[in-house]
């Protein structure tokens, strides 16, 4: 709606304020219906206002180039128990990467489900944190699991906010210490402090 915005307009104004220390996000998704790749988006602008360097992009643009910088966050839904169609190549590469081969690479992975495929809920987000970890890349945060048939927003919120805190530790930020604000809350508190 109109009135939404306008305060959007507003708040974005405020996050350019925060000081940029350039730390590379790179956001990839692996997506068909556009749920993950909302909330890799939604990661990269909130990731932004933190003054991160961030750059989003599909899962498979990114097979066989994990970045040594920085930290990756895989957002990735499933589709019976298989990859979103941009998200094939990747987990392919990832299943025949060497042992060591993401040694260096910080990552975490949020995994949009369903429990209605009870079979094989979360089944490529599992796949793609398991294989990460088994192939020398160290987690940073826990895995995140969203639920379309339950409370998914309160689920990735509760997400979200381990993951800034996560992401503040790791790399010695200053926004640490986050209680569930938004990027635009936290935006209000360097301003005036
Ligand atoms: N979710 C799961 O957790 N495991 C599955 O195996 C699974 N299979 C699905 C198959 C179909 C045909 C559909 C429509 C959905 C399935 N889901 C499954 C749910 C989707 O992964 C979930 O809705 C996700 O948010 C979709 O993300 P996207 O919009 O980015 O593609």
């Amino acid at each position: 709606t109109a009135p939404k915005q306008e305060s959007d307009q507003k708040e974005s104004k405020k996050e350019a304020t925060v000081p940029k220390h350039g730390t590379p996000l790179l956001l990839l998704y692996g997506s068909n219906l556009g749920t993950a790749k909302g909330v890799a988006r939604e990661l990269a602008e909130i990731g932004e206002a933190k003054g991160f360097s961030t750059h989003i992009d599909s899962l498979d643009e990114y097979a066989g180039l994990m970045p040594l910088e920085g930290a990756v966050i895989i957002v990735s839904a499933s589709y019976n128990g298989n990859p979103p169609d941009n998200a094939h190549e990747f987990v392919a590469w990832l299943d025949s990467a060497g042992d060591n081969e993401l040694q260096g690479v910080c990552y975490t992975v949020f995994g949009c489900g369903d429990r209605n495929w009870a079979n094989t809920y979360q089944s490529i987000p599992k796949l793609i944190d398991e294989q990460m970890t088994n192939k020398g890349a160290i987690s940073i945060a826990t895995r995140g699991e969203g639920d379309a048939s339950d409370d998914f927003e309160g689920q990735y919120e509760a997400w979200e906010e381990d993951l800034w805190n996560k992401l503040a530790e790791t790399f010695d930020l200053d926004f640490k210490g986050g209680t569930g604000q938004t990027a635009n809350a936290l935006t209000v508190e360097f301003v005036d402090g």
